[in-house]
Protein backbone atom coordinates (compact mmCIF):
# COMPACT_ATOMS: atom_id res chain seq x y z
CA UNK A 1 0.00 0.00 0.00
CA UNK A 2 2.81 2.23 0.33
CA UNK A 3 4.24 1.65 -2.67
CA UNK A 4 0.69 2.34 -4.12
CA UNK A 5 0.98 6.21 -3.51
CA UNK A 6 3.78 6.20 -5.87
CA UNK A 7 2.08 6.58 -9.43
CA UNK A 8 -1.52 6.71 -7.31
CA UNK A 9 -4.27 7.47 -9.91
CA UNK A 10 -7.35 9.15 -8.68
CA UNK A 11 -9.70 6.01 -9.03
CA UNK A 12 -7.58 4.50 -6.59
CA UNK A 13 -5.07 2.31 -9.06
CA UNK A 14 -2.01 2.99 -10.40
CA UNK A 15 -0.04 4.82 -13.35
CA UNK A 16 3.92 4.01 -13.09
CA UNK A 17 4.69 3.65 -16.46
CA UNK A 18 8.35 1.72 -17.10
CA UNK A 19 11.51 3.98 -16.78
CA UNK A 20 9.27 6.90 -15.86
CA UNK A 21 10.20 9.52 -12.27
CA UNK A 22 7.31 7.36 -10.97
CA UNK A 23 9.45 3.95 -11.78
CA UNK A 24 12.73 5.73 -10.56
CA UNK A 25 10.89 6.50 -7.43
CA UNK A 26 9.59 2.89 -6.83
CA UNK A 27 13.02 1.49 -7.48
CA UNK A 28 14.83 3.42 -5.13
CA UNK A 29 12.47 2.54 -1.99
CA UNK A 30 12.83 -1.05 -3.32
CA UNK A 31 16.72 -0.80 -3.14
CA UNK A 32 16.57 1.11 -0.03
CA UNK A 33 14.27 -1.19 1.51
CA UNK A 34 16.49 -4.51 0.08
CA UNK A 35 19.47 -2.50 1.69
CA UNK A 36 17.94 -2.29 5.48
CA UNK A 37 17.05 -6.04 5.08
CA UNK A 38 21.07 -6.51 4.68
CA UNK A 39 21.32 -7.38 0.95
CA UNK A 40 23.40 -6.31 -1.99
CA UNK A 41 22.09 -4.48 -4.70
CA UNK A 42 23.58 -4.73 -8.32
CA UNK A 43 21.82 -3.78 -11.60
CA UNK A 44 22.20 -5.12 -15.10
CA UNK A 45 22.55 -3.01 -18.79
CA UNK A 46 18.81 -3.16 -18.68
CA UNK A 47 18.06 -1.68 -15.29
CA UNK A 48 17.17 -4.92 -14.02
CA UNK A 49 17.50 -5.22 -10.15
CA UNK A 50 18.61 -8.06 -8.34
CA UNK A 51 18.99 -7.88 -4.37
CA UNK A 52 21.18 -10.86 -3.10
CA UNK A 53 20.90 -12.31 0.24
CA UNK A 54 24.16 -14.61 0.90
CA UNK A 55 23.19 -18.59 1.19
CA UNK A 56 26.18 -20.82 2.89
CA UNK A 57 27.38 -22.33 -0.53
CA UNK A 58 28.69 -19.57 -2.94
CA UNK A 59 29.22 -21.81 -5.70
CA UNK A 60 25.23 -22.16 -5.58
CA UNK A 61 23.50 -19.80 -8.24
CA UNK A 62 20.99 -17.72 -6.21
CA UNK A 63 17.18 -19.48 -6.14
CA UNK A 64 15.55 -16.06 -7.49
CA UNK A 65 12.40 -14.74 -6.63
CA UNK A 66 11.21 -12.09 -9.36
CA UNK A 67 8.39 -9.84 -11.00
CA UNK A 68 8.28 -5.74 -11.70
CA UNK A 69 7.20 -2.91 -10.45
CA UNK A 70 5.68 -1.33 -13.26
CA UNK A 71 1.81 -0.68 -14.28
CA UNK A 72 -0.22 -0.22 -17.12
CA UNK A 73 -1.78 3.58 -17.43
CA UNK A 74 -4.60 2.43 -15.63
CA UNK A 75 -3.28 -0.29 -13.71
CA UNK A 76 -4.02 -1.68 -10.37
CA UNK A 77 -2.16 -2.38 -6.92
CA UNK A 78 -1.28 -5.74 -7.45
CA UNK A 79 -0.06 -6.67 -10.63
CA UNK A 80 3.49 -7.45 -10.40
CA UNK A 81 4.07 -5.22 -7.22
CA UNK A 82 3.10 -8.43 -4.65
CA UNK A 83 5.67 -10.78 -6.45
CA UNK A 84 8.27 -7.91 -5.67
CA UNK A 85 7.01 -6.74 -2.43
CA UNK A 86 6.40 -10.72 -1.44
CA UNK A 87 10.30 -11.39 -2.33
CA UNK A 88 10.59 -8.66 -0.02
CA UNK A 89 8.87 -10.38 3.13
CA UNK A 90 10.85 -13.52 2.57
CA UNK A 91 14.22 -11.41 2.81
CA UNK A 92 12.93 -9.42 6.23
CA UNK A 93 11.55 -13.54 7.24
CA UNK A 94 14.77 -15.25 6.67
CA UNK A 95 16.87 -12.29 8.07
CA UNK A 96 14.30 -12.15 11.10
CA UNK A 97 14.40 -16.10 11.65
CA UNK A 98 18.17 -16.38 11.65
CA UNK A 99 17.52 -18.55 8.84
CA UNK A 100 20.79 -19.41 6.26
CA UNK A 101 20.24 -20.73 3.03
CA UNK A 102 22.05 -22.42 0.83
CA UNK A 103 21.99 -21.22 -2.25
CA UNK A 104 21.81 -17.08 -2.36
CA UNK A 105 18.16 -15.70 -2.98
CA UNK A 106 18.05 -13.01 -4.97
CA UNK A 107 15.07 -10.58 -5.50
CA UNK A 108 14.55 -9.25 -9.17
CA UNK A 109 12.64 -6.56 -10.03
CA UNK A 110 12.49 -7.01 -14.02
CA UNK A 111 12.33 -3.85 -16.02
CA UNK A 112 9.35 -3.48 -18.33
CA UNK A 113 7.44 -6.27 -17.81
CA UNK A 114 4.05 -4.82 -19.19
CA UNK A 115 5.42 -3.25 -22.55
CA UNK A 116 2.59 -0.39 -22.44
CA UNK A 117 4.79 2.23 -22.62
CA UNK A 118 7.88 0.20 -24.72
CA UNK A 119 6.35 -2.67 -27.03
CA UNK A 120 6.95 -5.65 -26.63
CA UNK A 121 5.99 -7.27 -23.12
CA UNK A 122 8.05 -9.01 -20.76
CA UNK A 123 11.34 -6.94 -22.54
CA UNK A 124 14.25 -7.30 -20.55
CA UNK A 125 13.68 -11.05 -18.98
CA UNK A 126 13.62 -11.64 -22.85
CA UNK A 127 16.58 -10.16 -22.93
CA UNK A 128 18.06 -11.99 -19.99
CA UNK A 129 16.76 -15.25 -21.79
CA UNK A 130 18.28 -14.33 -24.99
CA UNK A 131 14.81 -13.79 -27.15
CA UNK A 132 15.95 -10.19 -28.01
CA UNK A 133 19.51 -8.66 -28.41
CA UNK A 134 20.46 -5.33 -25.94
CA UNK A 135 20.38 -3.41 -29.01
CA UNK A 136 17.00 -4.58 -30.38
CA UNK A 137 15.54 -3.43 -26.93
CA UNK A 138 17.44 -0.34 -26.73
CA UNK A 139 16.17 0.94 -29.90
CA UNK A 140 12.83 0.44 -29.12
CA UNK A 141 10.61 3.45 -28.87
CA UNK A 142 7.20 4.69 -27.26
CA UNK A 143 4.71 6.29 -28.84
CA UNK A 144 6.19 9.49 -28.78
CA UNK A 145 9.35 8.35 -30.63
CA UNK A 146 11.66 8.27 -27.17
CA UNK A 147 14.37 5.31 -27.18
CA UNK A 148 14.31 2.78 -24.41
CA UNK A 149 17.95 3.10 -23.49
CA UNK A 150 17.30 6.78 -23.41
CA UNK A 151 14.98 6.40 -20.80
CA UNK A 152 16.91 3.92 -18.77
CA UNK A 153 19.57 6.32 -18.57
CA UNK A 154 17.36 9.25 -18.23
CA UNK A 155 16.68 7.49 -14.60
CA UNK A 156 20.01 6.60 -14.33
CA UNK A 157 19.51 2.55 -13.80
CA UNK A 158 21.80 1.28 -16.20
CA UNK A 159 24.03 -1.35 -14.92
CA UNK A 160 27.48 -2.18 -15.85
CA UNK A 161 26.55 -6.37 -15.25
CA UNK A 162 25.74 -7.60 -19.18
CA UNK A 163 22.34 -8.56 -19.32
CA UNK A 164 21.99 -12.39 -18.63
CA UNK A 165 25.30 -13.22 -17.61
CA UNK A 166 23.57 -14.34 -14.44
CA UNK A 167 22.89 -18.25 -13.75
CA UNK A 168 20.30 -18.63 -11.54
CA UNK A 169 19.45 -22.15 -9.88
CA UNK A 170 15.56 -21.20 -9.70
CA UNK A 171 12.86 -18.21 -10.45
CA UNK A 172 10.09 -18.34 -8.56
CA UNK A 173 7.46 -15.48 -8.97
CA UNK A 174 4.07 -14.89 -7.35
CA UNK A 175 1.30 -13.34 -8.97
CA UNK A 176 -1.97 -12.27 -9.24
CA UNK A 177 -4.47 -14.60 -11.52
CA UNK A 178 -5.60 -11.64 -13.23
CA UNK A 179 -8.33 -13.87 -14.37
CA UNK A 180 -11.52 -15.58 -13.01
CA UNK A 181 -10.54 -19.44 -12.04
CA UNK A 182 -9.28 -19.32 -8.80
CA UNK A 183 -12.05 -17.16 -7.59
CA UNK A 184 -14.85 -19.31 -9.19
CA UNK A 185 -13.62 -22.17 -7.43
CA UNK A 186 -12.62 -20.91 -3.98
CA UNK A 187 -8.79 -21.63 -4.59
CA UNK A 188 -6.45 -19.82 -3.01
CA UNK A 189 -3.43 -21.10 -4.54
CA UNK A 190 -2.81 -21.37 -8.61
CA UNK A 191 -0.04 -24.09 -9.03
CA UNK A 192 1.14 -22.25 -12.38
CA UNK A 193 1.99 -25.30 -14.64
CA UNK A 194 2.61 -22.95 -17.93
CA UNK A 195 1.88 -19.58 -20.19
CA UNK A 196 0.22 -19.49 -23.14
CA UNK A 197 1.72 -18.02 -25.94
CA UNK A 198 0.68 -14.86 -27.45
CA UNK A 199 1.82 -12.34 -30.03
CA UNK A 200 1.75 -8.59 -31.43
CA UNK A 201 1.70 -6.92 -34.24
CA UNK A 202 1.56 -3.35 -35.49
CA UNK A 203 -1.09 -2.02 -38.18
CA UNK A 204 -1.04 0.92 -40.38
CA UNK A 205 -3.69 1.82 -42.71
CA UNK A 206 -2.99 4.44 -45.22
CA UNK A 207 -6.02 6.09 -47.18
CA UNK A 208 -6.64 9.69 -48.26
CA UNK A 209 -7.50 12.83 -45.38
CA UNK A 210 -10.77 14.68 -47.30
CA UNK A 211 -13.36 16.89 -46.43
CA UNK A 212 -16.38 15.44 -44.04
CA UNK A 213 -18.80 17.32 -45.81
CA UNK A 214 -17.77 17.77 -49.59
CA UNK A 215 -16.45 14.34 -50.16
CA UNK A 216 -18.80 11.85 -51.66
CA UNK A 217 -18.90 8.14 -49.76
CA UNK A 218 -17.98 6.37 -53.07
CA UNK A 219 -14.58 8.55 -53.36
CA UNK A 220 -13.34 8.49 -49.87
CA UNK A 221 -10.40 5.80 -48.29
CA UNK A 222 -11.93 6.51 -45.19
CA UNK A 223 -8.80 4.44 -42.86
CA UNK A 224 -11.00 4.11 -39.86
CA UNK A 225 -13.61 2.67 -41.34
CA UNK A 226 -11.37 -0.18 -42.64
CA UNK A 227 -9.62 -0.05 -39.18
CA UNK A 228 -12.89 -0.87 -37.74
CA UNK A 229 -13.67 -3.63 -39.94
CA UNK A 230 -10.34 -5.09 -39.20
CA UNK A 231 -10.94 -4.88 -35.29
CA UNK A 232 -14.10 -6.93 -36.03
CA UNK A 233 -12.19 -9.37 -37.92
CA UNK A 234 -10.09 -9.91 -34.68
CA UNK A 235 -12.90 -10.61 -31.99
CA UNK A 236 -14.38 -12.95 -35.07
CA UNK A 237 -11.35 -15.33 -35.21
CA UNK A 238 -10.81 -15.48 -31.46
CA UNK A 239 -14.53 -16.83 -31.45
CA UNK A 240 -13.77 -18.99 -34.12
CA UNK A 241 -10.96 -20.71 -31.66
CA UNK A 242 -13.09 -20.58 -28.83
CA UNK A 243 -12.87 -21.10 -25.52
CA UNK A 244 -9.39 -20.74 -25.34
CA UNK A 245 -8.50 -17.83 -27.96
CA UNK A 246 -8.31 -14.45 -27.34
CA UNK A 247 -7.82 -11.26 -29.46
CA UNK A 248 -7.12 -7.37 -28.58
CA UNK A 249 -7.16 -4.31 -30.21
CA UNK A 250 -5.92 -2.23 -27.42
CA UNK A 251 -4.56 1.04 -29.27
CA UNK A 252 -5.72 2.46 -31.50
CA UNK A 253 -4.40 5.79 -33.22
CA UNK A 254 -6.47 8.18 -35.68
CA UNK A 255 -4.86 10.86 -37.91
CA UNK A 256 -5.35 13.40 -38.41
CA UNK A 257 -8.08 12.89 -35.69
CA UNK A 258 -10.04 15.30 -36.76
CA UNK A 259 -13.75 15.68 -36.32
CA UNK A 260 -14.28 17.36 -39.97
CA UNK A 261 -11.38 15.78 -41.14
CA UNK A 262 -12.18 11.98 -43.41
CA UNK A 263 -9.17 10.13 -41.38
CA UNK A 264 -6.12 9.26 -43.60
CA UNK A 265 -4.34 6.89 -41.17
CA UNK A 266 -4.81 4.94 -38.89
CA UNK A 267 -2.26 3.00 -36.42
CA UNK A 268 -3.66 -0.21 -34.08
CA UNK A 269 -2.07 -2.71 -32.69
CA UNK A 270 -3.01 -6.57 -32.28
CA UNK A 271 -2.92 -8.69 -29.69
CA UNK A 272 -3.53 -12.65 -30.15
CA UNK A 273 -3.23 -15.67 -27.66
CA UNK A 274 -4.00 -19.39 -27.41
CA UNK A 275 -2.07 -21.81 -25.05
CA UNK A 276 -1.32 -23.95 -28.57
CA UNK A 277 1.15 -22.26 -30.64
CA UNK A 278 0.07 -23.84 -33.69
CA UNK A 279 -3.92 -22.78 -33.13
CA UNK A 280 -1.83 -19.08 -32.87
CA UNK A 281 0.10 -19.84 -36.20
CA UNK A 282 -3.77 -20.32 -38.31
CA UNK A 283 -5.04 -17.43 -35.81
CA UNK A 284 -2.33 -14.72 -37.36
CA UNK A 285 -3.31 -16.36 -41.13
CA UNK A 286 -6.57 -15.93 -40.62
CA UNK A 287 -6.00 -12.57 -39.30
CA UNK A 288 -3.94 -11.50 -42.68
CA UNK A 289 -7.00 -13.16 -45.12
CA UNK A 290 -9.46 -10.81 -43.38
CA UNK A 291 -7.28 -7.88 -43.32
CA UNK A 292 -6.46 -8.80 -46.80
CA UNK A 293 -10.47 -8.65 -47.50
CA UNK A 294 -11.11 -5.61 -45.61
CA UNK A 295 -8.36 -3.37 -46.71
CA UNK A 296 -10.52 -2.30 -50.38
CA UNK A 297 -8.28 0.61 -51.84
CA UNK A 298 -6.24 1.31 -48.60
CA UNK A 299 -2.89 0.31 -48.20
CA UNK A 300 -1.92 -1.66 -45.40
CA UNK A 301 1.11 -2.90 -43.56
CA UNK A 302 0.92 -5.51 -40.99
CA UNK A 303 4.28 -6.00 -38.52
CA UNK A 304 4.64 -8.56 -36.15
CA UNK A 305 6.60 -7.10 -33.12
CA UNK A 306 6.53 -10.00 -30.84
CA UNK A 307 6.15 -14.28 -30.84
CA UNK A 308 6.20 -15.24 -27.18
CA UNK A 309 5.95 -19.65 -27.79
CA UNK A 310 3.83 -21.02 -24.68
CA UNK A 311 5.96 -22.08 -22.06
CA UNK A 312 5.79 -24.92 -19.55
CA UNK A 313 7.15 -24.85 -16.28
CA UNK A 314 10.04 -27.20 -14.56
CA UNK A 315 8.54 -29.69 -12.99
CA UNK A 316 10.27 -29.99 -10.16
CA UNK A 317 9.23 -25.86 -9.15
CA UNK A 318 5.86 -27.28 -9.99
CA UNK A 319 6.26 -29.81 -7.70
CA UNK A 320 7.60 -27.44 -4.61
CA UNK A 321 5.17 -25.15 -5.01
CA UNK A 322 2.04 -28.07 -5.05
CA UNK A 323 3.74 -29.58 -1.78
CA UNK A 324 4.10 -25.93 -0.16
CA UNK A 325 0.61 -25.25 -0.70
CA UNK A 326 -0.38 -29.10 0.73
CA UNK A 327 1.90 -28.01 3.75
CA UNK A 328 -0.10 -24.86 4.61
CA UNK A 329 -3.20 -26.51 3.92
CA UNK A 330 -4.45 -24.31 1.13
CA UNK A 331 -7.09 -24.88 -1.39
CA UNK A 332 -5.40 -25.20 -4.76
CA UNK A 333 -5.61 -26.34 -8.25
CA UNK A 334 -3.17 -26.45 -11.70
CA UNK A 335 -3.92 -23.81 -14.30
CA UNK A 336 -2.11 -22.23 -17.14
CA UNK A 337 -1.54 -18.37 -17.06
CA UNK A 338 -3.30 -16.25 -19.85
CA UNK A 339 -1.31 -13.22 -18.88
CA UNK A 340 2.16 -12.93 -19.91
CA UNK A 341 4.76 -12.93 -17.01
CA UNK A 342 8.76 -12.97 -16.77
CA UNK A 343 8.82 -16.25 -15.65
CA UNK A 344 8.03 -17.11 -19.05
CA UNK A 345 11.07 -16.17 -20.46
CA UNK A 346 13.26 -16.52 -17.19
CA UNK A 347 11.92 -20.19 -17.71
CA UNK A 348 14.05 -20.64 -20.65
CA UNK A 349 17.62 -20.39 -18.78
CA UNK A 350 16.59 -21.44 -15.15
CA UNK A 351 13.98 -23.87 -13.34
CA UNK A 352 10.83 -21.90 -13.22
CA UNK A 353 7.41 -21.77 -11.28
CA UNK A 354 4.95 -19.23 -10.72
CA UNK A 355 1.87 -19.13 -7.59
CA UNK A 356 -0.83 -17.56 -8.38
CA UNK A 357 -3.73 -15.95 -5.97
CA UNK A 358 -7.37 -15.01 -6.83
CA UNK A 359 -8.16 -11.22 -7.82
CA UNK A 360 -11.82 -9.75 -7.39
CA UNK A 361 -13.47 -10.36 -9.72
CA UNK A 362 -10.99 -11.63 -11.87
CA UNK A 363 -10.15 -8.25 -12.75
CA UNK A 364 -7.09 -6.54 -13.65
CA UNK A 365 -5.34 -3.80 -16.02
CA UNK A 366 -8.12 -1.96 -14.49
CA UNK A 367 -7.74 0.47 -11.42
CA UNK A 368 -10.40 -1.22 -9.10
CA UNK A 369 -8.14 -4.32 -9.36
CA UNK A 370 -7.85 -5.61 -5.73
CA UNK A 371 -6.97 -9.02 -3.70
CA UNK A 372 -7.76 -9.73 -0.06
CA UNK A 373 -4.75 -9.09 2.36
CA UNK A 374 -5.12 -13.13 3.90
CA UNK A 375 -4.98 -14.32 -0.07
CA UNK A 376 -1.42 -12.05 -1.16
CA UNK A 377 -0.34 -13.29 2.65
CA UNK A 378 -0.99 -17.08 1.91
CA UNK A 379 0.52 -16.74 -1.85
CA UNK A 380 3.81 -15.18 0.24
CA UNK A 381 3.57 -18.60 2.66
CA UNK A 382 3.59 -20.11 -0.43
CA UNK A 383 6.44 -18.85 -1.90
CA UNK A 384 8.50 -18.99 0.95
CA UNK A 385 8.18 -22.56 1.29
CA UNK A 386 8.33 -23.29 -2.25
CA UNK A 387 11.77 -21.21 -2.04
CA UNK A 388 12.84 -23.06 0.71
CA UNK A 389 12.15 -26.71 -0.72
CA UNK A 390 13.94 -25.72 -3.54
CA UNK A 391 17.01 -24.82 -1.46
CA UNK A 392 16.89 -28.30 0.24
CA UNK A 393 16.56 -30.28 -3.09
CA UNK A 394 19.48 -27.98 -4.64
CA UNK A 395 21.82 -28.88 -1.11
CA UNK A 396 20.68 -32.71 -1.04
CA UNK A 397 22.58 -32.47 -4.58
O1 LIG B 1 0.46 -8.64 -21.44
C1 LIG B 1 0.53 -9.31 -20.42
O2 LIG B 1 0.00 -10.39 -20.37
C2 LIG B 1 1.28 -8.80 -19.21
O3 LIG B 1 0.37 -8.25 -18.32
N1 LIG B 1 2.27 -7.84 -19.56
MN1 LIG C 1 2.18 -8.62 -14.26
MN1 LIG D 1 0.21 -6.63 -16.32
Amino acid sequence: METASIGATSKGGLCRLTLTDLDAKVRAWFVAQCEAVGCTVTLDDMGNIFARRPGRDPALPPIAIGSHLDTQPTGGKFDGVIGVLAGLEVLRVLEESGTRTEAAIEVIDWTNEEGSRFAPAMLSSGVFAGAFTRQWAYDRTDRSGVRFEAALDAIGYRGEQACGAHPLSAHFELHIEQGPILEAEDAVIGIVTGVQGMRWYEVTLDGREGHAGATPMRLRQDALLGASRMVVAIAAIAARHAPDAVGTVGLIESRPNSRNVVPGQVFFTVDLRHPDDSVLETMEREMHEAFDAAKGDLSLSVERVWNNQAVSFDPACIDAVRVSAGRLGLASREIVSGAGHDSAYVARVAPTGMIFVPCAGGLSHNEAESAERDHVAAGAAVLLSAVLEMDRRLSAG
